[in-house]
């Protein structure tokens, strides 16, 4: 459920009507932003024509006019990088993309926020046509020093402390979703003049959904408790209609399409890999602060995961979120309570 919008609104009107809540606000947290709009509206001219430019899947190759191409995920990490250090607004970056740090420059301002980010979420996609994303989480350094670099320590915060997050997605059409901890508002992109245009204000979630999101080829790969919920949400002598399975491989898109339907997402550990595969830093609590934004739910199985302290920026958790009430059921199954068939 969302409150859809009739009068026309760019994001950057948006933001600025934002700051002008906080009369403490400098203005640095709205031009960071239009920074990081203006990266996201370059990948999106080049995901519509990645197919044009024969650049799917190709690294250090030729485009039809001679030029230079790069992978679609590379020049996303780029672009990005390229917009965002010379604002002053950040002290350092991190990619997924990425092994270490990302610096400032020595002949740029350094400010005093951190950025991570998943340039292009859903790599396997990217390929094939089907949806992909960019991930953007943003905090507030914690190093004092305004003109110093920023420090892994600005980094390692918990999810709880993100002053915004969000993601573009490069679907049937492109739209931005993102929050700074005040609701979740949703804006479509319309090329033809540039735009990002406010389309759903203050975004709830349905608090059900029959619907669920996992890589179910893993099944024999996870606990027991874990496969006896998928089987009994496929199961109708439960007294409740089978759930229907939606799963896209790009997390980003899977969880799009749960804020507004509802339903629930989850990557869990498994018996190869304890931790899940999604990344906490530039996938997880992002995606975690929407949800929770917009009236859902999202842990590790156990623990909220916003209130988890990360120890890596590459670590990786296992999650499920979604809609409060299938998050929930998750859960106990997880703790092994299993609930008994009507007929027993
Ligand atoms: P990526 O960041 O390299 O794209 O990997 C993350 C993606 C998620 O978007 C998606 O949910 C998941 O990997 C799919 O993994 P799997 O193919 O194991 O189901
Ligand atoms: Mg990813």
């Amino acid at each position: 459920m969302a409150f859809r919008v009739n009068k026309l609104v760019t994001i950057e009107r948006h933001i600025s009507e934002q700051q002008e809540l906080h009369s403490s606000a400098t203005g640095s947290f709205s031009r960071m932003m239009r920074d990081l709009l203006l990266a996201l509206r370059i990948i999106s001219r080049e995901v519509r024509r990645a197919g044009f430019n024969d650049i799917l899947g190709v690294t250090e190759s030729q485009n039809v006019h001679g030029e230079q191409v790069k992978k679609l995920d590379e020049f996303a990490n780029e672009t990005i990088i390229r917009a965002m250090d010379h604002g002053g607004h950040l002290c350092a970056m991190a990619s997924e993309e990425s092994e270490g740090l990302i610096e400032i420059p020595e002949e740029y301002e350094r400010g005093n926020y951190v950025l991570l980010f998943d340039p292009l979420d859903g790599s396997s996609n990217i390929d094939v046509n089907v949806t992909i994303g960019t991930i953007f989480s943003i905090f507030r350094r914690v190093t004092p020093d305004r003109v110093g670099n920023g420090h892994e320590d600005d980094f390692l915060q918990p999810g709880n402390r993100q002053v915004a997050a969000g993601y573009a997605l490069y679907g049937s059409s492109t739209c931005l979703v993102y929050t700074t901890g005040q609701g979740v508002n949703m804006f479509t992109y319309d090329p033809t003049v540039g735009e990002f245009f406010l389309t759903q204000e203050n975004l709830q979630m349905p608090d059900r959904h029959n619907s669920y999101s996992i890589n179910e080829g893993n099944y024999h790969k996870w606990n027991d408790e874990l496969r006896r919920y998928i089987d009994f949400v496929k199961d109708p002598s439960y007294g409740h209609a089978s759930y229907s399975l939606r799963y896209i491989g790009t997390a980003v898109a899977d969880i799009h399409r749960i804020l507004q339907h509802g339903g629930i997402f989850m990557y869990p550990g498994d018996k190869k890999n304890p931790n899940g595969k999604l990344r906490l830093m530039y996938e997880i609590n992002p995606l975690a602060l929407l949800i929770e934004q917009a009236g859902g739910r999202a842990t590790d199985g156990k623990n909220r995961v916003l209130d988890l302290n990360p120890e890596d920026i590459h670590q990786t958790a296992p999650v499920f979120m979604g809609s409060k009430a299938n998050v929930l059921e998750a859960e106990a199954f997880v703790r092994g309570e299993f609930p008994s068939r009507p007929d027993n």
